[in-house]
C-alpha cells in the first residue's frame, strides 16, 4: 500500500518547497496531510496539483500516519516528534533536536542511506543544510581517498534563517537602492538600513558579509560552525575527522555556498578528483575558471544537485583539494534530502 505523509510545518520556508518538491518527485504517497501550527489550520495549500486544507498540530493529528516529516523549529521537533512517533509514525526531522542523539541516524541518502533502518526511537534527521550542501560531493571523493580533515568557510543565503531572512535582506536593499555613495564610510550601511535591532542577522547584510551564523555558542563558536564539525563526522562516520569552519552570511537569498580544503589519507591528483566528482549522480562539475565556468549561488538557486567548481589540488599540501561547491539551502540543503530520506522509509511499505 501507498503509506501516509505528514508535512509538520506545511506553511514554513522549508516546508514551502517541500510541497514543491512533493509535487514534482514520483507520487509513492498516499494521503498527504499538511499540519501546522493552530492559526494557519484551516489554510488551503496546493500539493500535487490539488488544495490541502491544513490540520492543527495535536497528537491526533499524527492517527494513520506513516511517515512525518517535521521542518519546524527545534522546540516544536523536540516535544512533538515523539508524540508523532509514539503514534506509529516514522519521523524525519529536519531539526537539529536529535542529530546528534545516538539513537537517531542522521542521514544523507549519499553518504549512509542503510542508516535509515537504525532508527530505535523511530525518528531520523535530517542535518543541517550548511552541512548538506557539500556531503554528496564529499561523500563520493571520502569512498575513494579516505577524508581526514576539513577546512570550510561558507557562505550562507539568508532564506536559512527563514522566511524572515529574504524578507529582511529584500528591506535592506530597499533602504539602499539608489545611493551610490554608500559602502565608503565605516557605519554608513548600517545608519541606513532599518535598526539592526529588528534583523534576524546581528550586522547589516546588503553591502556586507557577516561572519556569524546561527546563536553564539562560547569559546568563539557559533552554533553553524560546531554543527558541520559534529554533523560531517557523524555523516561520513569519521568520528576523529578533523573539522574547522568559518561560517558566513552573505547578501544571497537562497543555496549556500562552501569553500571546501580537504585532506585525504594519500596523495590525491586533480584529474582523478575530478573524475571521481563527475561520476557522483547527484553532483554537478562546473569548473572550466578560464571560461568564467563555476558554480554561482545565483545561477543554481532552485535545482537539486550539488555543485561543484574551482577544484585545484592545494599548492602546498599534496592530499588537499580545494574547491567551491554550492547546493539549495532549502532544497537537496533541507527539504529535498529530507524526502529522499522518506521516500527510502516509505519502501518498507510497499516492498
Ligand atoms: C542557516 N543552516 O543557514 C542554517 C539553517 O540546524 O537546521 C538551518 C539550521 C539547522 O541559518
Amino acid at each position: 500500500r501507498k503509506p501516509t505523509l505528514a508535512v509538520v510545518g506545511a506553511t514554513g520556508a522549508v516546508g514551502t518547497v517541500m510541497l514543491d518538491i512533493l509535487s514534482g518527485r514520483p507520487d509513492v504517497w498516499g494521503e498527504i496531510r499538511l499540519i501546522a501550527s493552530a492559526r494557519s489550520a484551516g489554510k488551503l495549500l496546493r500539493v500535487r496539483g490539488e488544495d490541502v486544507a491544513v490540520v492543527a498540530l495535536t497528537p491526533e493529528a499524527f492517527d494513520g500516519v506513516d511517515v512525518a516529516m517535521f521542518d519546524v523549529p527545534d522546540e516544536v521537533s523536540a516535544e512533538w516528534a515523539p508524540v508523532a512517533a509514539s503514534r506509529g509514525a516514522v519521523v524525519v526531522d529536519n531539526s537539529g533536536a536529535f542529530r546528534m542523539d545516538p539513537d537517531v541516524p542522521l542521514v544523507v541518502p549519499e553518504c549512509n542511506p542503510e542508516q535509515v533502518a537504525a532508527r530505535p526511537k523511530g525518528i531520523i534527521s535530517n542535518p543541517n543544510c550548511t552541512t548538506l550542501s557539500m556531503m554528496a560531493a564529499l561523500g563520493a571523493l571520502h569512498r575513494v581517498y579516505g577524508l581526514t580533515e576539513l577546512v570550510v568557510a561558507s557562505y550562507q543565503a539568508v532564506s536559512g534563517a527563514g522566511v524572515v531572512g529574504p524578507e529582511r535582506l529584500y528591506d535592506e536593499i530597499e533602504a539602499i537602492a539608489g545611493n551610490r555613495t554608500l559602502g565608503t564610510v565605516a557605519g554608513d550601511v548600517r545608519k541606513t538600513v532599518p535598526d539592526v535591532v529588528d534583523s534576524p542577522f546581528p550586522a547589516p547584510l546588503a553591502l556586507n558579509v557577516v561572519p556569524a551564523a546561527g546563536s553564539y555558542k562560547g569559546d568563539g563558536w557559533f552554533s553553524e560552525e560546531l554543527k558541520v564539525r559534529n554533523e560531517s563526522r557523524k555523516i561520513l562516520g569519521i568520528p576523529d575527522l578533523k573539522v574547522s569552519a568559518t561560517c558566513v552570511r552573505v547578501p544571497v537569498v537562497t543555496t549556500h555556498s562552501l569553500a571546501v580544503h580537504a585532506t585525504f589519507a594519500g596523495p590525491v591528483t586533480l584529474a582523478d578528483a575530478r573524475a571521481v566528482l563527475e561520476a557522483a549522480p547527484t553532483v554537478v562539475v562546473l569548473d572550466d575558471p578560464e571560461n568564467g565556468v563555476f558554480p554561482t549561488p545565483a545561477d543554481v538557486v532552485g535545482t537539486d544537485p550539488t555543485y561543484v567548481g574551482r577544484i585545484r589540488q592545494a599548492l602546498d599540501f599534496p592530499n588537499t583539494l580545494d574547491m567551491f561547491v554550492c547546493g539549495d539551502n532549502l532544497r537537496k540543503g533541507a527539504a529535498l534530502n529530507t524526502a529522499e530520506i522518506a521516500e527510502l522509509v516509505a519502501k518498507e511499505f510497499t516492498s
